[in-house]
């Protein structure tokens, strides 16, 4: 059977290597740097990959993306384009990044923010609960991530507004797509979302301009990627008081430098690219399916449109 490179500095190649030998036991695994001959690579299975490394691969007939996002393959300006190009869509981490947002909703909704304070000031006061039917949430992406949460804040009682670049019909849910729909969402958002690919269309599309659309005192959710966030605007509008607090996943660069002002901002909750993890004992699955299929010439599953990035 051809080989299969490894290349990511991120995940565990041990556990990847026994999960992979479970479902293709004569898969040849090498693990970038040592992928001896070249040649015979026929798959890669990449996160972050150095740009151009992939071209050392005469043979390559398959990339998977270790993880559900494909920008960081896109970044690489060499990138040989006529190969297909898979992605991770696994219910273990739709699941893990449906907590997080959850989570975050969450704990804005029910002040948690504030009650931190007051415990800092040792002060037993109550705040009163908001009405859920009232905190209004908006989803930017209704991809398989985007459409998961959505389903479980409504199962919650939340409203939920949804928006995507293209018209996404969910059914039972009010959804909108182009500018005119994102100034709408973001108008009657008491939280929003970010859960958009990061495509040339989608870079920079949290900034001044649609921060300043949210109501007075809304909150901000990015598990999406860095990339989509203009930082400078959003600490402008969390220092304004016009956005009340920000969670962020995800950052670029990663990892977050240290002397970034989000590291130290008292409404900015930071955490390290973590809403979801990719699990080699799930996500392997597809991936072997996949090799399976482009050996045979099949279609593939949650293939990638160049065109659109995502
Ligand atoms: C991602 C992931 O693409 O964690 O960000 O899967």
């Amino acid at each position: 059977m051809p080989a299969i490179a490894f290349i990511s500095q991120a995940d565990d190649p041990v556990r990847w290597r026994k999960a992979m030998a479970k479902r293709l036991p004569d898969l040849d695994f090498r693990v970038w740097p040592d992928v001896g001959d070249a040649s015979e690579i026929a798959y890669a299975l990449v996160w972050k990959h150095k740009p151009g490394e992939l071209n050392r691969f005469p043979n390559l007939k398959l990339l998977c993306s270790l993880g559900a996002g494909v920008d960081h393959v896109f970044a690489d300006p060499s990138l040989p384009r006529t190969i297909p190009l898979v992605r991770i869509v696994d219910p273990d981490l739709t699941a893990g990044v449906s907590e997080y947002v959850l989570l975050s909703v969450l704990r804005y909704h029910r002040q948690f923010p504030q009650y931190e304070a007051l415990q800092r000031e040792r002060r037993w006061r109550e705040l009163g609960r908001p009405a859920t039917a009232d905190c209004r949430v908006g989803i930017l992406g209704l991809g398989v991530l985007g459409r998961d949460a959505a389903a479980k804040l409504r199962m919650l009682g939340f409203p939920v507004l949804g928006w995507a670049r293209r018209p996404r019909p969910i059914e039972g849910m009010e959804t909108y797509s182009g500018e005119d729909g994102l100034q709408g969402v973001l108008a009657r958002t008491r939280i929003l979302v970010c859960m958009l690919p990061l495509t040339a269309a989608t870079a920079g599309i949290i900034n001044a301009r649609t921060l300043g659309l949210l109501p007075l005192g809304a909150y901000f959710v990015n598990v999406a990627r860095g990339a989509n966030v203009v930082d400078r605007d959003l600490i402008a509008a969390l220092d304004s008081g016009h956005i009340s607090g920000a969670t962020l996943d995800v950052f670029s660069p990663e990892p977050l430098p240290g002397d970034h002002p989000f590291w130290v901002h008292p409404k900015v909750t930071v955490t390290p690219h973590i809403a979801a993890l990719t699990n080699p004992d799930t996500a392997a699955d597809q991936i072997a399916e996949n090799i399976s299929r482009s050996a045979s010439g099949r279609p593939l599953l949650h293939a990638v449109d160049p065109e659109a990035g995502y």
